[in-house]
């Protein structure tokens, strides 16, 4: 229509569309603007929230500018896309990260400081956006900011829950959890489409009919609808809400039913209400299912709307759409878009296979038993009766395919089948992501390879070696170094000569020669002691207990769960304790202070997680007012650990703790988070430590225990040999059986799950070479000198872990799409 304008026309829109400029005046007058108009509110009565508000409304409209240039631009090309489907996007705070990218900080510190304000306490102002447990939402935050920084055509799709992850409180020691409603004020960095809206159907039943040919038609007609409703978000991230398809079903209203017709309504609702908050396990409940078919309907129908546009065939799909399913959690997608190419795009079932599998690739997060995604048959044909039958056409041509290759072999079909033969049947959706996607990957290299020796072993006999590859984990280094660390930041630019290693992580190569510069040494120590400080300060804040930031700062920061063994961390603190208490004043005098700092969220119905969190409580109490051992050991609980907490927490350690039993942590991500801001790490040979070890080399790491291929004799042994517990860590159970820390009757369900026969994650068989390693660290640290080579050269080698690499990879080998940089037109 634009081409059918008179010239004056045209001329008008491009004068007035050209961009702001990027002075200091420019951007305090945007800010005043929204200050005076969006909010309405006089200079005055503004706190650090509406200055937020302002800068954030401000800095939308820019990236909006940008935003709109690189969808216009990329419209005309019409390349194919990835789409990142994750039920987790644990993005945090937006702001301070959007100024930074667009390389505006500090004219905006510098506009907002003129104002009366402080940059840090309006940053402060935000709060995160959480929707995410922990390890697979931050890593698809991570791979957005690194599809959106490498020009990669790419959209995200999730859900906008109100409630994210619960906030954690500590009372009297123990978690309790309250609602996190992140959307009390409105959200400035989503842009509701409600132009974009999709009716989502459930329920009812399949009609079968034969059409013209004599050929089988199955229809679903559903039992009731939802409405989906977009918002986007600046970071090219689609989050769908539900709401009422009509505000009142008009036949219940016209029976004099007001009441059913509200509550359906509400029910509606519901769906993208909360959060599932659990890491690792599986809940099983309805309305998750409910929450899994509403996005993955949703998103499929935007992505078919978005490829029906460029009029091409069908067959034409997989070179134009690429689709990543972020573990089991999107796998009704598989079903979902094999249903509309046959019943609703009549392609045959062969074609629509083929396009499909095409289509789809499946990353696997996790091998633990209890988080692997089941349905019962029942309930979800209830729910989805028509995917139901697909789901059983898929499994049958499949079995019958594996039955030709390797005849005669019941108990392989049976491990095999995408159902499972129990009361009820179950539905596994990992199988049937595998049997739908052309590529599988697990998360680092070990983790790979375990899953195609353990859990998809049968299917890599079936389908060959190729179809399963890794894709290593990476970190953002733009928030995980460049935002949270900004004096690192800046002394890594002025050392390497530029800031082109925030675009090419490897390029900190050339940090490793700084290591033997004693100058640099200092500067770099320096700045590790001011992170320290500010960590301090949080601490005396939230816990109100003093450290010294001179101590050894030890962190172990992530979801409590059993296979992650804070708890072995908080029984080698006893050990510790027990230590101190038993020495002379001179044996102490030469003791390394240590200052063990934990954080991290246990889902709430995990009674074992809770408790570990109760005993850290507890004997932090007892530890930390104890005149015998004084600044020689604090402990310290950091509660509601988040992403904006772990921005103060992760440049500040000077050792943290990636102790998982070998084989059970897929990959990690937080070591590399500490790594790369130069913090030494203690660890188990357990995902991607391993690279990590790899890199930085075997004298900048400490690693201890067994191996992941030691495990499962160890766990034989322990039950059938009567291997006694380890004499330390008997030693420390005693003093808690003893009631040095509170009523022992509290943490009898704990300790019950270390008695031989019974310690699955095997504390005990690690514990004696994790205390050796804790006084490797001890004793390493002594020598300042030594342990800033050590701290240096751990940055200098990060390079690999970059989300920038993993992306690329998964780009090149398995969505095959190309990058398309957007020129700066200058305009709107
Ligand atoms: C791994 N979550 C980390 C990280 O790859 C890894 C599973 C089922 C239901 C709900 N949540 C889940 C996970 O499995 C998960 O977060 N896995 C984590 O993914 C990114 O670094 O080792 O535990």
């Amino acid at each position: 229509e634009k081409a059918k304008w008179p010239k004056e026309t045209i001329e008008l829109w491009e004068r007035l569309s050209k961009k702001e400029a990027n002075d200091v005046e420019t951007i305090e007058k945007s800010i005043v603007h929204h200050v005076t108009t969006t909010l309405a509110r006089a200079a005055y009565n503004m706190d650090n929230f509406s200055a937020y508000q302002a800068v954030a409304l401000s800095t939308r409209d820019r990236l909006i500018s940008r935003w709109n240039e690189t969808q216009g631009q990329l419209s005309k090309v019409d390349p194919k896309r990835v789409y990142y489907l994750s039920l987790e996007f644990l993005l945090g705070r937006s702001m301070d990260n959007a100024l930074l990218n667009m390389g505006l900080k500090d004219k905006y510190g510098e506009g907002i400081k003129r104002l009366g304000f402080n940059m840090e306490d309006v940053i402060e102002s935000e709060v995160d956006a959480a929707l995410g447990n922990g390890g697979l939402g931050r890593l698809a935050a991570c791979y957005m900011d690194s599809l959106a920084t490498l020009d990669y055509p790419a959209w995200g799709y999730g859900l906008r829950y109100n409630y994210g992850i619960f906030q954690q409180r500590i009372v009297d020691g123990y978690q309790t959890e309250y609602p996190d409603y992140w959307l009390n004020f409105d959200n400035p960095w989503e842009l509701p489409r409600l132009d974009i809206s999709i009716q989502i159907a459930f329920g009812g039943h399949v009609q079968t009919t034969q059409d013209e040919y004599g050929v089988t038609r199955h229809t679903w007609i559903p039992g009731s609808s939802v409405q989906a409703i977009a918002t986007e978000n600046c970071n090219n991230i689609r989050l769908w809400r539900s709401k009422p398809t009509k505000a009142f079903d008009l036949t219940s209203f016209n029976e004099g039913n007001y009441e059913k017709s509200v509550e359906d309504a509400t029910n509606a609702e519901k769906i993208t209400s909360v959060l599932y908050p659990n890491d690792n396990t599986m809940a099983g409940k309805e309305l998750r299912l409910k929450q899994q078919y509403f996005w993955t309907a949703a998103s499929l129908h935007d992505i078919v709307r978005r490829f029906k546009k460029s009029m091409r065939e069908w067959s034409d799909f997989p070179d134009q759409v690429a689709i990543q399913l972020n573990d089991t959690h999107p796998t009704l997608a598989i079903v979902e878009l094999q249903r509309l190419l046959v019943d609703e795009e009549l392609l045959s079932w062969d074609d629509a296979w083929e396009i499909v599998t095409k289509t789809f690739a499946f990353t696997n997060h996790t091998v633990l038993p209890e988080a692997m995604e089941k349905w019962s048959v029942p309930m979800f044909e209830y729910l989805l009766p028509r995917h139901l039958q697909i789901i059983f056409d898929i499994n049958l041509f499949f079995l019958q395919k594996v039955e030709k290759k390797f005849p005669n072999d019941r108990g392989l079909l049976n491990r095999m089948s995408i159902i499972e033969e129990a009361q009820p049947q179950q539905i596994r959706m990992a199988h049937l992501a595998v049997v739908g996607s052309h590529k599988v990957n697990g998360v680092a290299a070990l983790h790979s390879n375990l899953i195609k020796t353990t859990i998809f072993k049968d299917f890599v006999d079936y389908y060959g070696e190729d179809k399963f590859v890794n894709k290593t984990n990476g970190i953002t280094p733009r928030r995980w170094l460049h935002q949270a660390n900004p004096q690192l930041s800046a002394l890594i630019t002025e050392a390497l000569g530029n800031d082109k290693w925030l675009k090419n992580l490897s390029l900190l190569k050339g940090l490793n020669a700084k290591a033997e510069d004693a100058a640099f040494r200092k500067k770099w120590m320096t700045i590790k002691r001011a992170n320290k400080v500010r960590l301090a300060q949080l601490i005396k804040d939230r816990c109100d207990i003093d450290v010294s930031p001179d101590a050894l700062f030890d962190i172990q920061v992530k979801r409590i769960h059993e296979y992650k063994r804070q708890f072995m961390n908080i029984l080698a603190v006893i050990h510790r304790y027990r230590t101190i208490k038993s020495m002379t004043a001179a044996q102490k005098a030469s003791v390394q202070p240590r200052v063990v700092i934990f954080g991290g969220k246990a889902a709430p119905g995990y009674y074992i997680a809770k408790l570990v969190i109760k005993l850290i409580n507890s004997v932090a109490a007892v530890v930390n007012q104890d005149p015998a051992v004084g600044d020689l050991l604090k402990v310290v609980f950091v509660p509601d650990y988040n992403v904006s907490v772990a921005e103060i927490i992760v440049p500040a350690s000077d050792i943290s703790q990636h102790i998982s039993t070998a084989g059970t942590e897929a990959s990690g991500t937080s070591n590399m988070k500490f790594v790369l801001n130069g913090g030494l790490i203690i660890g188990t040979l357990d995902g991607a430590n391993i690279e990590i070890l790899e890199e930085i080399g075997e004298d900048n790491i400490f690693i201890f225990g067994c191996m992941a291929h030691e495990v499962e004799d160890l766990r034989h042994a322990q039950r059938y040999r009567g291997v006694p517990m380890d004499p330390a860590l008997q030693g420390v159970i005693s003093a808690i059986e003893r009631g040095t820390f509170e009523d022992p009757k509290i943490f009898q369900p704990l300790i019950s799950t270390l008695t031989v026969g019974k310690d699955f994650y095997l504390i005990s068989a690690d514990f004696a070479s994790y205390i050796t390693a804790n006084q490797q660290v001890d004793a390493a640290y002594k020598n300042q000198e030594e342990w800033s080579k050590k701290s240096i050269r751990c940055t200098a080698n990060m390079g690999k872990f970059s989300s920038d690499r993993s992306v690329k990879e998964y780009a090149d080998e398995i969505w095959n799409i190309k990058p398309y940089p957007v020129e700066d037109e200058g305009h709107l």
